[in-house]
């Protein structure tokens, strides 16, 4: 597939950027009625050149005047390769700075000078304007790029800046297609017979015919109808394409410049992130701590405020550091998006950088130590740093493969591979492969100890009972932490031999019930006082009386005794030795088995007891399924095969 590259003009108010894009393509890219009547660029323009070697550019033309740099952001967004036009008889002017400063904290990587309006100097003129232009590009990502003397009028100079361009445009990078689609959105028009068009840069992933995307922040989910890249219907647009997207049932009026098209359900808006931040030198004044500001991202601007993570009052023009920015409205940022910070009320571009974590918590003193390393790490915006933060940060809540790739801005390929790599160095654990849901060791480690921590303070507290039962373990850990993957460290913590689980219980497995001479000697007391009175043996509180145990303690002795099946409890304060209760059940079946059927009043008889008893009794009968009630009536409940 042809490579696809987006070149961008840039630079100050009349030196030509829209001259020279009609000098090399013919198009002139100011349509408005406002800008031929003064002769200026105030929206973004758009049209691609055929460069000789058959390759293809998309062109982005922004305005100069330094009012609309709000639209020159959001036209330098996506672009791969700038062309900084300085005419050559005013040299640099504060736009050319402006725009090579913008373009640096966008981090567009390659580009070349067009040194215009070369047919109105002499050579000394021009001279002087190159020596403008190289102390300008010195130490920027411009030097030591072509400088190239044109003149859209007379078109001198002209091929030999196409052969600059088509150089560069070899060495731009290509924009990854696998990851999750996102475009920025710069135009929303209606086109008659057509419909709702919108047009952007696409910076990753791919869209195509028919797919149903998401418009954020407002959530609209329209179907795309039609694509088109350089001007020609396509089925599909890759990452690196200025494309216009016809989009089925929705209006213009619902879509606006500055939200993203999407892949629908991969975006959470977010309020905050954490970034590498460099405030220009150009900066008028040191920068306040949270102090409110406008922030470009993509081809949106909100307001915001900038709190730095180091303990400065101010940052001074020049210098670089950790930043967090807060947002009023939401953005859809990934990991590696660029952001510009400006002065609302002055006009002047303040700094920008590099967004590390797309959706921050909100920053304390205390995360400082924790956080600043991850954000090191994660300036190499390798997969591995990038996955591993991700995880870190959901802590217990977890994260799965399809999260990671969204925010990651990863290709579904390369998250799987990382994943499983730090899987098998033992960094990440997959808790739920069903989801591909992953969490970090660190975390499966800290939750074992807190369920250990629990198992541990039951069996002190509770020392008859066998186990904890499951659920009320389970309602003691956070309900942030996913069920599968408390299923998951049980499963882990089984393995290890350090718990066991049986039934609905779970319990560490060095835990035993002992019980002390003074508890023999109750069970003793208590199994003697209970077989004493046959079928009326004495409830919960005659027992307290007659064996001198305090109620709790004889409720907890009585309960470990019924898990030990040496007692049968019936109601909450009944209970009754195996022997007889086991003896009145064969009475009570022999009697079904030759009448069919007995009444409570019967059953009194057969049990010799009292109202007190018999109910209880012929409840326990129909919970334990043998008895069924039909009426007034008991019968016997049919066996399962
Ligand atoms: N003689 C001469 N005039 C030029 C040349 N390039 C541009 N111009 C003239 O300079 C004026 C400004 O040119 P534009 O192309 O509109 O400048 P721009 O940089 O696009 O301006 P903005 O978009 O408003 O920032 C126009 O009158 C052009 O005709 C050139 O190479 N030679
Ligand atoms: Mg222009």
């Amino acid at each position: 597939m042809e490579k696809r590259v987006i070149l961008g003009t840039a630079g100050h108010i009349d030196h030509g950027k829209t001259a020279l894009v009609r000098a090399l393509t013919g198009v002139d890219t100011d349509r408005l009625k406002e800008e031929k009547q003064r002769g200026i660029t105030i929206e973004l323009g758009f049209t691609s050149l055929p460069l000789p070697s058959g390759l293809r550019l998309g062109i982005v033309d922004v305005p100069g005047h330094e009012k609309f740099i709000d639209h020159m952001v959001a036209g330098a967004t996506g672009i791969d390769l700038v062309i900084l036009v300085v005419a050559a008889d005013e040299g640099v002017m504060p736009q050319t700075v402006e725009h090579l400063e913008i373009c640096r904290l966008l981090g567009i990587r390659t580009g070349l000078i067009a040194l215009t309006k070369k047919d109105l100097v002499d050579e000394e003129m021009q001279a002087l304007a190159l020596d403008d232009v190289q102390d300008l590009i010195q130490g920027t990502f411009l030097e030591g790029k072509p400088i190239v003397p044109v003149s859209s009028t007379t078109g001198e100079g002209k091929e030999a800046l196409l052969e600059a361009i088509e150089h560069c445009a070899r060495e731009a990078r290509e924009r990854s297609t696998s990851g999750v689609a996102r475009m920025p959105i710069d135009r929303v028009f209606t086109m008659k017979g057509f419909g709702t068009v919108v047009t952007g840069t696409l910076l990753s992933g791919r869209l195509a015919l028919s797919e149903t995307v998401e418009i954020l922040p407002s959530g609209h989910r329209p179907k795309i109808r039609g694509i088109q890249v350089h001007n020609e219907q396509v089925a599909d647009a890759a990452a690196g394409c200025r494309t216009a997207v016809n989009l089925q049932g929705i209006e213009k009026a619902a879509i606006r410049r500055g939200e993203i098209l999407s892949e629908q359900g991969r975006f959470a808006p977010s309020y905050r992130v954490n970034a590498s931040f460099h405030c220009l030198k150009n900066a008028p004044k040191a920068l306040p701590n949270r102090f409110r500001v406008m922030v470009h991202w993509g081809t949106e601007r909100v307001f915001g405020r900038i709190v730095f993570l180091d303990p400065i009052p101010a940052m001074e023009p020049g210098n670089t550091g950790w930043a967090q920015i807060s947002v009023e409205s939401p953005i859809f940022p990934v990991i590696g998006d660029r952001f510009i910070i400006r002065d609302f009320s002055t006009n002047h571009t303040l700094g920008g950088g590099v967004i590390l974590d797309p959706r921050a918590q909100k920053f304390k003193a205390k995360h400082r130590d924790a956080l600043i390393p991850w954000l090191e790490r994660l300036k190499s915006e390798a997969p591995e740093d990038k996955i591993s933060y991700l995880v870190w940060k959901q802590g217990v809540g977890g994260c799965s493969l399809k999260e990671l790739i969204a925010s990651g801005q990863l290709g579904a390929d390369e998250a799987q591979t990382t994943c499983s790599a730090l899987v098998e160095k033992g960094e990440l654990v997959e808790y739920d492969p069903e989801q591909n849901a992953y969490v970090g060791s660190d975390a499966v480690q800290g939750l074992s100890s807190r369920i250990l921590d629990l198992l541990r303070d039951f069996h002190r507290t509770s020392p008859y009972q066998r186990g904890m039962p499951k659920e009320a373990l389970r309602s003691r850990l956070s309900e942030s932490i996913p069920d599968k993957l408390v299923a998951f460290t049980a499963g882990w913590l089984t393995e290890k031999g350090e718990v066991a689980v049986e039934k609905d219980r779970m319990r560490c497995v060095e835990h035993q019930v002992h019980l002390t001479d003074k508890d023999e000697e109750m069970r003793r007391r208590i199994l003697e006082a209970l077989e004493e009175n046959g079928t009326m043996p004495p409830t919960v509180k005659d027992l307290e009386e007659k064996t001198g145990c305090a109620e709790t303690r004889l409720r907890t002795l009585l309960e470990y005794l019924a898990e030990q099946n040496e007692l049968i409890k019936v109601g909450e304060d009944l209970f009754y030795t195996v022997p007889v209760l086991k003896d009145l059940e064969s009475r009570l079946v022999r009697h079904l088995e030759e009448k069919g059927e007995i009444l409570a009043g019967d059953f009194k008889t057969l049990s010799q007891t009292t109202r007190k008893y018999t109910i209880p009794l012929l409840e326990y009968f129909d919970r334990i399924r043998l008895t069924l009630r039909v009426g007034d009536r008991r019968v016997l409940r049919e066996k399962k095969a």
